[in-house]
């Protein structure tokens, strides 16, 4: 699966890209401070908000749920295509999450609905070799994540928000739900899923960005 080109994309943000990277050489937001997922409820540097911020590289790609199509092969048994009614056939999952975005703030209480990453991997049945996952964006953007990590047990492919459906500008019709880590790992847009053997570093990932991004190790930058 070849990654579209982004950045030729007119209305693509070059200078927010820019800036971005420049933040991450210098390490902008790090504390070195510790906190602990079982005692605190904000990882260092963060500060709550009640509202969302909405972050894109200037591309909200409009797919209505009519059109909007999910590819999901790679290393995987069975490859599949879900369009919207093909979601929704699916066992149903809901999960309420805190979000924490690497640019410092985070938001409490997101009730997520969609269909869970694990029952993703039953229907697929990812090969043995198959240890990362690549998310593909209809805006081009990529990112990526250790299986593992995909398929922890508050993951999903979420369609609505607290009731609602996914509004355009978060990533609406269908975008990933990974908690656990800094939100520039949820993919918005989600148009495919790739299970890879070998590690694929994503957009952000390649441009500075930690690897991994967990919060509670401030993981922001590598
Ligand atoms: N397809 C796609 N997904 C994306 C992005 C993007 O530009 N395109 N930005 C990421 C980043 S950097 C962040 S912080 C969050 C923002 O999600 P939000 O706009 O719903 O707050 O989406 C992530 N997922
Ligand atoms: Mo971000």
């Amino acid at each position: 699966m070849a990654d579209d080109d982004i950045t030729a994309e007119p209305g693509f943000r070059d200078k927010l890209v820019a800036s971005k990277q420049a933040w991450a050489r210098a390490g902008r937001l790090l504390t070195g401070k510790d906190a602990d997922p079982a005692t605190d409820r904000l990882p260092p540097g963060q500060r709550l908000t009640d509202n969302w911020p909405v972050l894109d590289l200037g591309i909200q790609p409009d797919v209505p749920r009519d059109q909007w199509e999910l590819t999901v092969g790679g290393l995987v048994e069975t490859p599949v295509t879900w369009n919207f009614a093909a979601l929704m056939a699916e066992p149903q999952f809901q999960d309420t999450s805190d979000i924490h975005c690497v640019t410092s703030w985070s938001r409490y209480d997101n009730r997520w609905q969609g269909v869970s990453t694990r029952h993703l991997i039953d229907v697929v049945r990812p090969t043995p070799e198959a240890a990362h996952v690549v998310l593909h964006g209809y805006d081009g953007y990529v990112t990526n994540l250790r299986l593992a990590d995909f398929v922890d047990d508050d993951c999903l492919l979420a369609h609505s928000h607290d009731g609602k459906p996914i509004t355009r500008e978060h990533g609406g019709p269908v975008r990933v739900i990974i908690p656990r880590y800094y939100l520039w790992k949820s993919a918005k847009w989600l148009k495919a899923i790739e299970f890879v053997a070998a590690d694929h570093p994503g957009f952000w990932e390649t441009r500075g960005y930690h690897n991994i991004a967990d919060p509670w190790l401030e993981q922001r930058y590598s």
